[in-house]
């Protein structure tokens, strides 16, 4: 069991999708995450096992080698889409209620804003760490995280902003969201969102990366 999991850890961390998948090249011709998850569940090993010992660690290890500079988008979207050829096999197990997730995110870009790049990468990690993503998309206004949220109580939010004209409706967003939802966290970020912005606009946490954002969340549930 320890083999296979090492080997789905090896593909989720250098971004081995499948078989046919020729990136890495050095493993171009080999199962990928796709074929070994498969294989794992088929042998007998738990959603859970896998989740918990192969992908989660290997997407932490992602997070961190991006959050060092040692790696930078197009790898950490190689390591994402691996993950998510992994989780096409796990997920019926959250579905049928085997398999338990750590919480959940919803997340959004902001009012007037259809930069997606970033906040997909963030939705992509949050998940491969254990964490069900409700993905709203983009140019997303608040009574649609208001809606959002009433449907899923206890959720955390999650805003993303690319601009500097589109940044600035998150402090409406968050007063409102605050007012009537005060104890779900909010987390924010996006290439001109600041540490001092975050404090200014009362959310609750700004993180500069997808790996900040999971670390956070996992934080929430200790
Ligand atoms: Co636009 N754009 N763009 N653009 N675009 C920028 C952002 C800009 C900096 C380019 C420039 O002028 N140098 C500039 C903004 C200037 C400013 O506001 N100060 C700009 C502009 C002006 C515009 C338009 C207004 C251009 C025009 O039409 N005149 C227009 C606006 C459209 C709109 O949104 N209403 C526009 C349009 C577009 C495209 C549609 C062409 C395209 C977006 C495609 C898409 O997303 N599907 C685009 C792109 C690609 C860019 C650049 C080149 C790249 C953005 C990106 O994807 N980066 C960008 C310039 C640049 O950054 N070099 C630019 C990669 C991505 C992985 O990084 O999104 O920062 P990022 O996400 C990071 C972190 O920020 C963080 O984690 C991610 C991974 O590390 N993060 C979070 C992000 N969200 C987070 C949430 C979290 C936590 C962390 O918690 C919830």
């Amino acid at each position: 069991m320890t083999e296979i999991l090492n080997s789905i850890s090896r593909c989720i961390e250098y971004g081995k999708i499948d078989r046919a998948c020729p990136y890495p090249p050095d493993m171009k011709g080999q199962d990928g995450a796709d074929e070994l998850t498969k294989l794992a569940i088929e042998s007998g090993v738990t959603p859970d096992q896998i989740l918990e010992i192969a992908l989660i660690p290997a997407m932490a290890i992602v997070g961190d080698k991006f959050s060092r500079k040692e790696i930078y988008v197009p790898q950490m979207l190689m390591s994402a889409k691996s993950m998510n050829s992994a989780m096409k096999h796990i997920k019926p197990f959250f579905q049928s209620g085997e398999t338990k997730r750590k919480g959940k995110l919803i997340i959004g870009t902001v009012a007037g804003d259809l930069h997606d790049i970033g906040k997909n990468l963030v939705a992509m990690m949050i998940e491969g760490g254990g964490w069900e993503v409700l993905d709203l998309g983009v140019d997303v206004g608040t009574d649609k995280f208001l809606k959002a949220l009433e449907e899923n109580p206890g959720a955390a939010i999650g805003l993303s902003a690319l601009l500097t004209t589109t940044m600035v409706n998150m402090k409406e967003m968050v007063k409102i969201i605050k007012d009537k939802y005060t104890d779900n966290k909010i987390l924010i970020g996006g290439a001109p969102v600041t540490m001092e912005y975050c404090q200014e606009i009362g959310a609750d946490f700004y993180s500069p990366d997808p790996q900040g954002a999971v670390n956070y969340l996992n934080q929430q549930i200790q």
